[in-house]
Formats: C-alpha cells, sequence, structure tokens
C-alpha cells in the first residue's frame, strides 16, 4: 500500500478537546497510508517508520491543512432556477402574485419533472463543482423537488451518480415530505400516504441514507412528520428534519424522540427545543444563506444552543428558493457576522460537526484512523477562511488520499 507523507504546512485537525484552538499542529506532517490518515502530529514527533515505508513525500509548501469540507444540507439537484423570480419581486411583484403565476416550490417542481436525468445531472454537475473548487469533499443532497416516485428516484439517482463522476462523497436523504404537490392540493395527508409508499421502494433501491421533512404551517405537521419518522424507524434510517424555520412549530422535539441527526434552520428554536436536541445528541444545522436570501431578521438562539452543548453545524442549504448558493465559504463568513459564531465554532461547522450532522463518523477531524479527505490552503490562520469575502485561498484538495485535479 502506499504510504504518502505531507509536510512543511500547519494542520487544524479539528480535533474536539485538543489544547491549541482548532486542535491546531504547527509544522505538521501527516502520513497517508492508501485512503486513510495513519498518523498525524508535528513533524519533530514523526516516528521513523514512516519516513522508512514513505512511498510518496509530499512538500506542502507552508499550506494550512484542514480537513475536506462538508457541506451536511443541500437540495442541489433541481430543474430550471428563480431567477426570474427574483426579479419580479424586486420590480414590486408580491409573493401571491408569483404564487398565482404557478411560482415558488411548484415552479421548481415543475421544471425538474420536466427535465431528463441527463438535464439535471449537467445542471447539478455545475453546483457540486463549485462546492468542490473551495474544498468540499462531501456533501449532503436531498430529494424533494420531484414529489413522485419516478421524480424522486430520478433526483436520487442523480444524486448518487454525481459521487460516481465527481472525486466527492454524496449522501443522500429522500425528502419527500419537503412540500405537497399541486395534484394533492387540499389532501395533505393523502400525500403523506403516497410519501410512505414511497420511501421503503426507494430505500430497497438504495438510494436513501436518510429521511428528512419540512415541519411547518405552511407544509407538514408534527402529527405528518411522525407517520414520516416512524416509517423511517422502522426501516433502520436516521431521520432530520426543516424544524423552526418560520414558526416554532415543535419539531425539535418530534425529531429528538425519533433520535434526529440534526433539526436545521432553528430560527424559532426555545429552550425546550434546545434541551431535547441536547438530550438526544442531536445537530443543530444553522443555515445563513437562507437566512440572508430571505432577509429574515429572527436570529436563531446561538446562546441557547451552546449553553446546552448542542453541537452546531453550518451548511448552504443550496436550493432555487430561499439559497441559491454553492460557496461553502461564503457561509462561514455569513456564520460569523450573521450568526456570531466564532471563526474557530464556523470551521467546526463545515468539518466535526457537519460529520455528525451527517452521522459519520470516519471524517471531519484530522486523525489517525481518519479518511484521508483533506485540503491546502494558501493562508496563515484558520480565521483567514472565514474571514475573507470571496477569494478562494485553496490550494488544493485530497480526496481519500489521492489528489483531486
Ligand atoms: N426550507 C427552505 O428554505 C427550502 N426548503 C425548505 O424546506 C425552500 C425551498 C424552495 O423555496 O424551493
Ligand atoms: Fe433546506
Amino acid at each position: 500500500m502506499s504510504v504518502q507523507v505531507w509536510m512543511h504546512c500547519d494542520a487544524a485537525t479539528m480535533v474536539p478537546g485538543a489544547q491549541q484552538p482548532y486542535g491546531l499542529v504547527e509544522n505538521a506532517a501527516l502520513v497517508v497510508e492508501g485512503d486513510t490518515l495513519a498518523w498525524v502530529g508535528p513533524h519533530a514527533e514523526l516516528p521513523s517508520e514512516w519516513m522508512e515505508r514513505c512511498t510518496v513525500l509530499n512538500d506542502a509548501g507552508g499550506a494550512l491543512i484542514t480537513p475536506g469540507l462538508i457541506d451536511c444540507h443541500t437540495h442541489l439537484v433541481y430543474g430550471g432556477d428563480r431567477a426570474n423570480e427574483f426579479e419580479m419581486r424586486l420590480n414590486g411583484a408580491s409573493y401571491e402574485d408569483i404564487a398565482r403565476a404557478g411560482g415558488g416550490i411548484a415552479s421548481t417542481v415543475q421544471a425538474t419533472r420536466t427535465a431528463t436525468a441527463a438535464e439535471l445531472q449537467a445542471r447539478s454537475t455545475r453546483r457540486i463543482k463549485g462546492l468542490m473548487a473551495e474544498g468540499v469533499t462531501t456533501v449532503e443532497i436531498k430529494s424533494g423537488y420531484g414529489l413522485a416516485l419516478e421524480h424522486e428516484r430520478k433526483c436520487l439517482a442523480v444524486a448518487r451518480a454525481l459521487a460516481q463522476h465527481h472525486a466527492v462523497d454524496v449522501r443522500t436523504t429522500f425528502l419527500g415530505a419537503h412540500a405537497v404537490p399541486h395534484e394533492f392540493a387540499g389532501r395533505t395527508d393523502d400525500y403523506v400516504d403516497t410519501v410512505l409508499q414511497m420511501l421503503p421502494v426507494l430505500h430497497a433501491e438504495g438510494l436513501v441514507d436518510a429521511v428528512d421533512g419540512f415541519c411547518e404551517r405552511i407544509a407538514f405537521s408534527t402529527a405528518q412528520m411522525e407517520r414520516v419518522f416512524a416509517s423511517a424507524q422502522a426501516l433502520g434510517l436516521p431521520v432530520k428534519l426543516h424544524a423552526e424555520q418560520l414558526s416554532d412549530s415543535g419539531g425539535t422535539q418530534l425529531a429528538a424522540r425519533y433520535g434526529a441527526l440534526s433539526c436545521d434552520h432553528l430560527e424559532w428554536l426555545s429552550a425546550e427545543g434546545a434541551q431535547a436536541m441536547a438530550a438526544a445528541g442531536t445537530v443543530a444545522v444553522l443555515l445563513p444563506g437562507a437566512f440572508y436570501f430571505l432577509r429574515e431578521t429572527k436570529l436563531p438562539p446561538i446562546g441557547l444552543l451552546r449553553q446546552h452543548g448542542v453541537l452546531m453545524a453550518v451548511s448552504t442549504d443550496s436550493n432555487p428558493g430561499t439559497s441559491p448558493c454553492t460557496s461553502l465559504l461564503l457561509m462561514l463568513n455569513m456564520a460569523c457576522t450573521l450568526f456570531r459564531l466564532t471563526p474557530e465554532e464556523a470551521l467546526a461547522g463545515v468539518t466535526r460537526n457537519a460529520a455528525a450532522a451527517l452521522g459519520l463518523k470516519d471524517r471531519g477531524v484530522l486523525a489517525a484512523g481518519k479518511r484521508a479527505d483533506f485540503v491546502l490552503w494558501d493562508v496563515q490562520r484558520p480565521a483567514e477562511l472565514s474571514y475573507a469575502l470571496g477569494g478562494n485561498p485553496r490550494i488544493q484538495t485530497i480526496f481519500k488520499g489521492q489528489e483531486v485535479s
């Protein structure tokens, strides 16, 4: 097996509880055996056996190395876009005008259903390449713009195919309970029946890693979400939830009862909700892009999350309606400027805690035994990654031990 040694670098290992902020190791060395990190620490302490076994010696040129970034909440497979609606609104059209003209989420569902798998793949490739350009090595992708078996299947299969064509890992999430499609208007419970029929079929086809829903007055109630969660649980699938984005509807407590991996958005999260998440070990996924794009003013209760020790992740929410974004670095900045996360919390949010939000124990930190997914950055200190607005200091990405071209 190949043994690569990386030297002449600083490593923000993001190992929790380390003495240095960011788990920083100055003058570090990393040893990669095959696709796995075999040793990480100060170069001066590198055991000589690794140098003896080394097949490739890499000079990182003084770069800062972080774990590969993880975007743990995206809806990046969809047809069309909503730039026209953005423009209409800025020209004075109301949300209702747009909805009456078939706009909003319904227009994305229509465009997604009409698109072929090849078209969706081409459009999604652009988006995933945008994320990868900034050092993303794992992406979660939700369905939820098909809302019918064949179209949900098409989107999840495209998500899986992206990982086959690119040096990135994709985790798929079934979000059949995203919105009620027009053919079920006024019959939400009947649509939930359909969601319950789709889930085992798509799961049997190997297309589903987790199950999500949109729990909100304008989408699905806690009672309806509970039906979806119960069937996910019966299949042994982990759950997540878009919770407390527009109101406090108690979705968090429901999700916690099902041991949810994450609750996402959380602007309206209550103290009880935060407590329930802490007790269940549910990660809070913060989505500053949607907050910004919707010009939201209600901030997620960061103090409450810190107080209860709830892990915080940060993600793009990449979607056409509320966060048409493919820059995770910009989200780092917005998590700091809008939500007042520290740069260290923000970086943990796209590495270690994003891995936790996906239930992945093999990545998110630089340590022996973890996957060799990491990024070389042309920065002096980790805070530069969240400080800069635009500009991309990535030098190189290593995915499963291999350089990404
Ligand atoms: N919350 C969101 O912000 C997006 N989905 C969700 O559940 C919005 C999706 C869209 O408008 O297309
Ligand atoms: Fe979302």
